[in-house]
């Protein structure tokens, strides 16, 4: 609730949530952590928050009932959408190599205000949509882009929830899925090799 989804909310429908009872369930997303983390230790606050997360989806090639993310938040007098997009493209060069070029559009969160989903230049076929020998390029549908993060500025009522004043700071926050980097990065096609344990596919790495 402190996320700004209140228990009539249809995104909590929405996110194939894991109910364990009325008022428990398992988290679908690691955002939880950065409430309690406002609430013990304030502003300004830096951090970045790895962990499982669970999500009622049927499982295959990309989708797994059990996930790691990691979000990031940063709360602090003047905090913009500029800090935003300039630390996010400044991670995605390093982590996927300077010709890497990043693409902003607008989404929805309900944590978020304004909220923004991020793409990245198709590491397969360069961001041409083709491929080399002429072939359409299949994993960006053509497109050029891949879609590979979620971020926004954090809602005033979430910093509020958060013990926060939202009229002294603001803050920006994104989240990503591990696995799904993983497999860019690695080129690897399956999210289930992830938890199956073969050893073939373990020692790679
Ligand atoms: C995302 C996308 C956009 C997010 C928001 C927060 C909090 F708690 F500060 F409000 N943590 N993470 C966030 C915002 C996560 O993941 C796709």
């Amino acid at each position: 609730e402190a996320l700004n989804l209140p228990p009539d909310h249809p995104a909590r429908d929405m996110q194939d949530t894991f109910f364990v009872s009325d008022e428990v369930l398992l988290r679908t997303h690691t955002s939880p952590v950065q409430i309690h983390a406002m609430k013990k230790r304030g502003a300004p606050l830096y951090i970045i928050c790895p962990g499982k997360c669970y999500r009622h989806d049927n499982p295959d090639s990309s989708h797994a009932t059990m996930f790691h993310q990691v979000e990031g938040l940063a709360v602090d007098t003047d905090i913009t959408f500029a800090d935003l997009k300039g630390t996010l493209d400044f991670f995605a060069r390093k982590f996927f190599g300077e010709k890497i070029r990043t693409n902003f559009f607008p989404s929805f969160f309900p944590f978020t205000e304004p909220s923004g989903d991020v793409a990245i230049s198709c590491t397969i076929c360069d961001g041409q949509a083709v491929l080399p020998d002429g072939q359409p390029c299949r994993v960006c549908k053509q497109s050029g882009w891949l879609e590979v993060m979620g971020c926004g500025m954090v809602h005033p009522d979430v910093l509020e929830q958060g013990g926060i004043d939202p009229r002294k700071y603001s803050g920006w926050a994104f989240g990503l899925g591990v696995e799904r980097f993983a497999m860019m990065k690695y080129g690897i096609n399956d999210i289930q090799l992830f938890t199956q344990c073969d050893v073939r596919f373990l020692e790679q790495f």
